[in-house]
């Protein structure tokens, strides 16, 4: 008897929306004398830079995203290169996350130019999925003078799958009724994590499309790729009950370290805040521009258990938050309470969304 697997959900209805050439049209738009020239968004040749993106007149002769810039410059020598601006491509971002709020609060950003959108309880367009598709691409055209495309599907892996189905400026709709039949002539190399490697690997089974997939056994399956393996065999059959995820608001961001042993002396111990703070920043730079700090926090941890946290507020005056001498005070200030070895240090930022945004447009890249 055939295995079988549960389809949960096949009335959800859901969109991935994914900008066409992202950084390259954002480039064009600004810049129309770009229009109907090769042109990649990178770094310099010169500067071994590598391309982000390219526009469709470059993709022709072979340029692509993460390849040398050197050797797309080889591959194609009109090529035009710019410089990425990603302040305007994360303003660009936002911008759909407006038009995506008027349909639903169920959005999962994937990156600037990818998001899901959970539309099953849109009122919208009367409810329906395709119309809502039809109507965002059309203001994403007429609003922003950009094209995306867009994939509506019962589920997130169909969804990503179709928008890529009639790239660009198009959309593929997969109804629930036609799932089936879709997967089985989908290639397995247009699921989501199936790259050259598991491509070979299947093919050296037999296995180039879903239908194929479909005919290995899942203890197979799980022998040759893990926990992976079970995400093949029921993608093979286009099921994927993950739900979109809206992104929570983050209240504050921290960064903790535990030490292998104990700190005993405050040096030592400011120096190790140095190295978790640098950390914070480094994350912090990827939510900047949606959120904005309004306290550091640091946080210790004594040898024996009990724990202290201390916080200031940040002013307003254009002082950087991330400066290491205001986190070193704090930790200079809070350590006295105890005045043990430490165990733990930890360093932090109280949030506050960003202006310009409200809740579920957050973008968590
Ligand atoms: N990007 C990057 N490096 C990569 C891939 C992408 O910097 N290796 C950036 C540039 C892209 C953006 O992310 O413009 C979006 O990535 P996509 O994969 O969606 O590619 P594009 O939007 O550029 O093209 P497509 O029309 O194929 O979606
Ligand atoms: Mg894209």
């Amino acid at each position: 008897m055939p295995e079988q697997v549960a389809q949960e959900g096949l009335e959800r209805k859901i969109l991935h929306v994914d900008a066409d050439s992202f950084y390259a049209s954002v480039e064009m738009r600004e810049n129309p004398e770009l229009r109907g020239r090769p042109i990649a968004v990178g770094g310099k040749a010169e500067r071994r830079g590598v391309v982000a993106t390219s526009n469709y007149e470059a993709r022709k002769f072979g340029v692509h995203s993460a390849m040398a810039s050197s050797r797309a410059m080889a591959l194609c020598p009109q090529l035009i290169i710019v410089p990425p601006r990603f302040e305007l491509y994360r303003a660009v971002s936002r911008q759909f996350h407006e038009i995506f709020q008027d349909y639903t609060k169920v959005i999962e950003p994937l990156s600037l130019d990818e998001a899901f959108l959970d539309v099953s309880n849109a009122s919208r367009c009367s409810g329906s999925a395709t119309l809502m598709a039809q109507e965002i691409l059309q203001r994403i055209s007429d609003e922003l003078q950009l094209t995306v495309s867009a994939g509506v599907a019962p589920n997130k892996f169909l969804a990503k799958v179709a928008s890529d189905w009639n790239k660009p400026n198009g959309i593929f709709v997969i109804p629930p009724e036609n799932v089936d039949a879709f997967v089985l002539n989908l290639p397995v190399k247009k699921i989501n994590g199936v790259g050259k490697v598991t491509a070979s690997r299947l093919k050296k089974m037999g296995v180039e499309t879903c239908a194929d997939l479909q005919g290995v056994p899942l203890n197979e399956l799980l022998q040759h790729f893990g926990k992976y393996g079970k995400r093949l065999f029921e993608v093979a059959r286009g099921v994927d009950n993950r739900p979109v995820e809206a992104t929570r608001i983050r209240k504050s961001i921290s960064v903790e370290h535990t030490f292998a042993e104990d700190i005993a002396q405050l040096p030592a111990m400011l120096e190790a805040l140095d190295d978790i703070v640098e950390e914070l920043d480094r994350r912090y730079e990827k939510i900047r521009d949606s959120y904005f700090p309004v306290k550091r926090v640091v946080k210790i941890k004594y040898t024996d258990f009990t724990q202290t946290t201390l916080e200031e507020g940040i002013g307003s005056s254009g002082e950087s938050w991330c400066d290491a001498p205001h986190f070193r005070r704090l930790l200079q200030a809070a350590w006295p309470r105890g005045a043990k070895p430490v165990r733990l240090l930890g360093a932090g930022l109280r949030l506050q969304p960003a202006k310009h945004t409200d809740s579920p447009q957050i973008l968590l890249v």
